[in-house]
């Protein structure tokens, strides 16, 4: 009888044991975020040549606003490309998929007052003259392997090029997790960067096909975004800020 107990308790213990160095360290691979950020390129930026030209990340995100999905809205005042469906799908390193429709969306913008910068040129560094940098995150994504596929690009476009966040806007080590970029398929190792996110500028240009969707872009900001982007000029400095272009194949 005694030894049918002390036999209960051992495997009693051996299971507490067991279930607790599961939860602890049982092949459970730690997860982190992968966000994205979507620009819609305008017509004259027709192949990675000419938004290379553009030569600065700013001068590349003035050119090629954020879009956002329908319902999204960013920060009232920045300038952006409007709405537009577009999706993604992530698979992680334990098999998981993940879409944007798993993802949490987050407005935000980037402000003259945050560059410290007179980027449109009217003489002010002002609180009101701001780009959308509005983005996705899809948290829980086991480290590892890690597969983007832009699922569903905007309509009239396609993948052009995939940019990772300069240092100087934010040091990261988000570049070191790039495998491989073709064709609106990204594959990340995502063990390479040591904070928990990710974030992945994703550039389309326009196909030489006309949009069979409705509507398409309704980019209102042309006149704004030009006018930012002359002002850019005077910009010093911006040159050294690193980019990142990926040949569509
Ligand atoms: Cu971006």
């Amino acid at each position: 009888m005694v030894r049918r107990l002390l036999a209960l308790v051992a495997a009693f213990a051996l299971a507490i044991g067991f279930s607790v160095s599961a939860f602890a360290g049982g092949g459970q691979a730690p997860t982190g975020n992968i966000a994205i950020m979507k620009h819609a390129c305008p017509e004259n930026i027709k192949n990675i040549d000419d938004f290379n030209a553009l030569g600065s990340f700013l001068n590349q995100v003035l050119t090629c606003p954020v879009v956002t999905r329908p319902g999204d809205n960013g920060p009232a005042g920045a300038v952006n490309g409007g709405h537009v469906d577009f999706n993604f799908t992530v698979m992680d390193s334990a098999g998981h998929t993940y879409t944007l429709d798993d993802a949490k969306f987050m407005p935000a913008k980037l402000c003259e007052t945050d560059l410290k910068t007179d980027v449109n040129g009217d003489g002010k560094v002002s609180a009101d003259t701001c780009v959308d940098i509005s983005h996705y995150v899809i948290s829980g994504v086991a480290k590892g392997k890690v597969t983007i596929t832009e699922s569903q690009p905007p309509a009239g476009h396609m993948f052009g090029a995939l940019l990772f966040t300069p240092q100087a806007l934010g040091a990261n080590q988000d570049a070191n997790t790039l495998v491989s970029a073709s064709n609106g398929t990204i594959v990340l190792d995502t063990t390479k960067d040591n904070d928990d996110t990710v974030m992945l500028h994703v550039y389309n240009f326009k196909t030489g096909m006309p949009s069979t969707g409705a509507g398409g872009m309704a980019n209102n900001s042309n006149l704004p975004v030009a006018g930012m982007a002359l002002g850019l000029s005077m910009l010093v400095g911006l040159g050294a800020l690193g980019t990142l272009a990926l040949r569509r194949r």
